[in-house]
């Protein structure tokens, strides 16, 4: 089962000091050197023994838990061994030094997982999502990745790779068997088909829209003029005062940017200088920079204060507000009176708020939520990984010739060469070979050779 003939060995925990500390082997010298480390004569397979680990004089360097996880239920399908020791970074090295000095050799990085994936305990797209699930900034983004991990990308694509397995095979059987009883597709049908199983890559394509963002997070800029509280929604919004608040115009001369965790949504939070006629040179190039920051953004956050009449510069940012694609329009301070008829001025969509008392801002978050990430439901599969996208864009690709020769009427070996170069495509998301699948479908379902 196992395609590899070394053992490695590798510290599974970060550097540095903590209090436990994992050494993994992995080979089929796995169960053999945890022995050795740990003095225990025999591993139980997935039982958790308590050993020490000892110097070559035979002193105890630490107390120990080993567990062995014979092939082939283990994270590889191969042997092996994790050593729990205390984190030190000393005594972690001594033991991978331990192991090597019975035959293991170093792990090179993501070794362990490139193994599940050779000995075909994960596929590709699981291999990738334990990389994710690792760099995982949000919890959301964890459990998008957790579901990957556990097989989501390669489920989605399941019916639609059988699909596309069953009309090759279909049109390999007419061509090469096409004397014998089987009957060859009709021209109406595989149009039909090649159409079904474009149709079914669609959607999955167009899902790394927003699981891109899930993944690679998004810029929120807050704008407005001085004074409208885009600081003070700033500092609410993190949660912390990051940003200097004050009741003088002008404050606030540079940009300001935080990341934080927008119900899920990895988020680059901007605050900027307020916009107006400034006054002085800094102020002018703070100000520049607000306008850069809000043309950068993938979403604006237009603030107004409410509880004034809206100014010249409120009016100037209204007009601006039109040509950004993704604009909220919040009128802030609704904690105090209206000012004069600012409504009437402000778009109806106007989400009211307090940066003070923090009314509205659960509204705010939803608003924005929906806006930068549309439908990133906790059922629904998206595709967050670009060379995912890649590939199903191929595969789209080739599908649309298969059908646009499947209409003109060309020889079905013409159709097979789009129709394999697509599969070739969806085969390389997860890292499977089809070819012998469909020698499978073709001698399985048509009974062939009887
Ligand atoms: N009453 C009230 N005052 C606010 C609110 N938000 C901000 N302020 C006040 O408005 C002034 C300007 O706030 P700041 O956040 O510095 O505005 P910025 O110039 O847009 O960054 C400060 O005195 C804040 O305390 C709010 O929602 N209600
Ligand atoms: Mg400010």
């Amino acid at each position: 089962m196992s395609v590899s003939a070394d053992t490695i060995v590798a510290i599974a925990t970060p550097a540095g000091r903590g209090g436990l500390g994992v050494v993994r082997l992995s080979g089929p010298q796995a169960l053999a050197i945890g022995q050795a480390l740990t003095g225990v004569a025999a591993l139980r397979p997935r039982h958790a023994h308590f050993a020490h680990f000892r110097d070559a004089e035979g002193a105890v360097l630490d107390e120990v838990v080993a567990t062995a996880f014979p092939a082939p239920r283990s994270a590889t399908a191969e042997d092996v061994v994790e050593i729990t020791a205390h984190g030190s970074p000393v005594l972690l090295a001594a033991l991978v030094a331990a192991a090597q000095a019975r035959g293991a050799r170093l792990a090179e990085p993501g070794e362990f997982t490139r193994r599940a994936f050779l000995n075909g305990r994960i596929d590709l797209t699981q291999a990738e999502a334990v990389r994710d699930l690792i760099d995982a900034h949000t919890l959301f983004q964890a459990r998008t990745a957790a579901r990957q991990m556990q097989g989501s990308v390669a489920a989605a694509l399941r019916p639609l790779h059988r699909r596309y397995t069953e009309l090759i095979a279909r049109l390999e059987a007419g061509i090469d068997f096409a004397d014998d009883d089987v009957t060859v597709a009709a021209d109406g049908w595989i149009s039909a088909e090649i159409a079904a199983v474009g149709a079914a890559v669609e959607p999955l394509l167009s899902s790394f829209q927003r699981g891109r963002t899930v993944r690679e997070g998004v810029s929120v800029a807050i704008v407005g003029r001085p004074n409208v509280g885009k600081s003070s929604l700033f500092n609410r919004l993190l949660a912390s005062e990051r940003a200097i608040v004050t009741a003088e115009a002008g404050t606030t001369r540079d940009l300001v940017a935080e990341p934080m965790d927008w119900e899920g949504v990895p988020v680059r939070l901007v605050d900027t200088a307020g916009l107006r006629d400034p006054k002085g040179e800094a102020e002018r190039l703070g100000i520049q920079k607000s306008w850069e920051a809000a043309a950068d953004a993938h979403l604006v956050l237009a603030i107004f204060d409410r509880s004034q009449p809206l100014s010249g510069d409120d009016h100037a940012l209204l007009r601006q507000v039109r040509d950004w694609p993704l604009v909220l329009v919040v009128a802030n301070k609704c904690d105090l009176p209206a000012g004069a008829g600012p409504e009437a001025t402000l778009p109806e969509a106007a989400l009211p708020i307090s940066a003070r008392t923090g009314a509205g801002l659960a509204e705010l978050r939803a608003a924005v939520r929906q806006m930068v990430a549309p439908d990133v439901s906790e059922g629904a599969e998206f595709i967050t990984n670009a060379r995912h996208a890649q590939h199903l864009a191929a595969a789209a690709a080739h599908l649309q010739h298969a059908g646009a020769a499947a209409q003109a009427g060309l020889p079905h070996e013409m159709l097979l060469v789009d129709l394999y170069d697509g599969l070739h495509e969806l085969d390389a998301i997860t890292g499977q070979t089809t070819v012998e699948d469909i020698l499978g479908v073709i001698f399985s379902t048509f009974c062939i050779g009887k």
